[in-house]
């Protein structure tokens, strides 16, 4: 079978492409483990045979950001321009192209096998199976501020001012459309950028956001539409019985505008309404158990939360690093200072905490893991600092400190200091999010054991999307994985399966024995 690249084919009498599928019969293993009453684990090594199909049409996407006139949303509507122009620009250092570093779907490989050689081969990720290219995506979206997309380009200064200028002219023309804007939510400190808003009750702005998203499907032209939060963080709302804890509560709720109705509440409920898939790119509590419950009774996903970038990418590959070398961090004390409008909202306290809720979680499940090293309920001192300091603008510096007790007492301590140029490390996750957000919808299994089995999809909570998130969002009874060596490993044979291949394992037997 050919998968739609110039550069791959597997060669399997498992593969059968059809015009519409590359369809795959696929053994799946895994381990499914017992704890008896004699506290022995028992293990029960399990495989299923399945089916996989990968729907090969790939659509006209729209994506629709909230918060698109800030640093994220006009630093990725510029790139996908400069990436589109193939644009270069001089730099102090030389020539600089256009590209799309730090995108795991772009810029980033998958292990494909060895050759004859016994070498490794590698095929860009994007080329695995189809995908929606960047240069086809068409975007739009709301801000509560009027500023065009090429002064919110200026404003944020981001990029470099000879890609800016080169780009102005066309981002200047995209206008953000009125949005919600309810100070109660986000920092006081954002009021002076909020001059285009939608006005009326709850109800009456989320009616609003539906007609923004239909008018903007129809006009575009585009074949779906996914709608992803990339504004300012807000608070934590409440989550109670008689608020918002079922569909039928929330829905009740909005219509009686409760003031505890986040805007991006709001904005969720209308996309999924909508049918529209919705990301959530900041830490809020956004998706209270009736959303949960709204995406999975009309089928649409929610995936989230917090795109994770830079400290805390970091700190997801470092922990799991030392926990599975037996070594036990004891303390690790991570400082930011940012001075970008991000920074700004979070220097009040209240968005500061939803900040530090979802920065701090990310080493729980690794910690949980070994119990070599922890007692139950044992973790390490955990402190997060979040400092605004304007000069620095979006270059955050982080740093981070890790003490871990080593063999017979001893210590180490691993000090780092990273410079997160803060928009630059987010917009390629968002462009993964959205890229591998649409491309799960076009992915499907069922049991090859029975006739009569039907295709299923994944379930509306996209925990798939765990390796861009610093909070993943998962279904309801499921392991939150937090490691993002195992968050990449799930992307990687999920997609070699779509291709028939089996998980890359690493044993590499071949080369091992004679
Ligand atoms: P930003 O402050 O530059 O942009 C946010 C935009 O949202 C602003 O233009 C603001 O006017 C707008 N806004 C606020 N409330 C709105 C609403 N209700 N509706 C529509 N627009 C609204 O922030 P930036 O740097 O672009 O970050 C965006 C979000 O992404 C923040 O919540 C941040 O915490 C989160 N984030 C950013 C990361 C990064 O590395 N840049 C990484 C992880 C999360
Ligand atoms: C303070 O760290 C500001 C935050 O919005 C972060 O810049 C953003 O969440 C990225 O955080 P991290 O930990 O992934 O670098």
């Amino acid at each position: 079978m050919k998968v739609d690249t110039a550069t791959l084919e597997v060669i399997s009498p498992k593969v059968q492409i059809s015009e519409n599928y590359i369809e795959t019969d696929y053994e799946y293993q895994t381990s499914h483990v017992k704890r008896s009453a004699n506290g022995k684990i028992q293990v029960h090594p399990e495989s299923a045979a399945l089916k996989i199909r990968t729907d090969r049409r790939v659509p006209k996407l729209g994506l629709m950001l909230v918060g698109w006139g800030g640093n994220n949303g006009s630093t990725l509507t510029a790139a996908l321009e400069a990436n589109r122009r193939q644009l270069q620009w001089r730099k102090r250092t030389g020539i600089q192209k256009a590209n799309w570093f730090g995108s795991i779907t772009q810029a980033s490989t998958v292990l494909i096998g060895s050759d004859e050689d016994g070498k490794d081969v590698h095929l860009p990720m994007k080329d695995l199976v189809p995908m929606v290219n960047p240069d086809d995506i068409v975007v739009d979206g709301w801000d509560i501020s009027s500023a065009n997309i090429g002064d919110a380009m200026q404003r944020a200064q981001v990029l470099d001012v000879e890609l800016q200028d080169q780009l102005y002219k066309h981002l200047s023309t995209l206008q953000p459309r009125p949005s919600i804007y309810d100070p109660d939510f986000i920092a006081a400190n954002q009021s002076e950028r909020a001059d285009n808003l939608i006005k009326g009750t709850k109800f009456e702005q989320y009616e609003q956001l539906r007609r923004d998203i239909r008018d903007f499907k129809q006009k575009s032209g585009v074949d779906t539409v996914l709608v992803l939060w990339t504004a300012n963080t807000e608070r934590f709302c409440d989550v109670k019985e008689g608020l918002n804890s079922t569909i039928a509560e929330l829905e009740a709720s909005l219509k009686a505008n409760k003031a505890e109705i986040s805007p991006s509440t709001i904005f969720a409920m209308a996309s999924i309404d909508e049918g529209c898939t919705y990301i959530n790119g900041s830490p809020q509590n956004t998706f209270v158990p009736g959303l949960v419950e709204l995406a999975e009774h009309k089928s649409v996903f929610i995936a989230g939360d917090d795109f994770k970038s830079g400290q805390t990418k970091l700190k997801s590959v470092l922990v799991d690093f030392l926990v599975s070398a037996g070594i036990k961090p004891v303390s690790i004390v991570s400082y930011n200072h940012l001075g970008n409008n991000d920074g700004k909202n979070l220097s009040a306290p209240q968005q500061f905490r939803s900040k530090e809720i979802s920065k701090s979680n990310v080493v729980d499940d690794m910690v949980e893991s070994n119990d070599v090293l922890y007692k139950p309920n044992e973790h390490p001192d955990h402190v997060v600092v979040i400092k605004y300091v304007p000069y620095v603008g979006d270059s955050k510096r982080a740093m981070d400190e890790y003490t871990s007790e080593i063999m017979m007492g001893g210590h180490n301590t691993l000090v780092i200091h990273n410079t997160c140029e803060d928009s630059l490390l987010a917009t390629p996750l968002i462009l993964d999010l959205v890229i591998l957000g649409e491309l799960c919808s076009r992915i499907q299994i069922k049991s090859n054991e029975r006739a009569d089995a039907l295709w299923v999809s994944f379930k509306p909570v996209l925990s798939l999307l765990s390796y861009l998130c610093k909070a993943p969002l998962v279904p309801r009874g499921t392991q939150v994985v937090n490691s993002l060596f195992r968050q990449r490993s799930a992307i990687e044979n999920i997609l070699r399966g779509c291709i028939g291949l089996p998980p890359n394992s690493h044993m590499m037997l071949e080369q091992r024995f004679d």
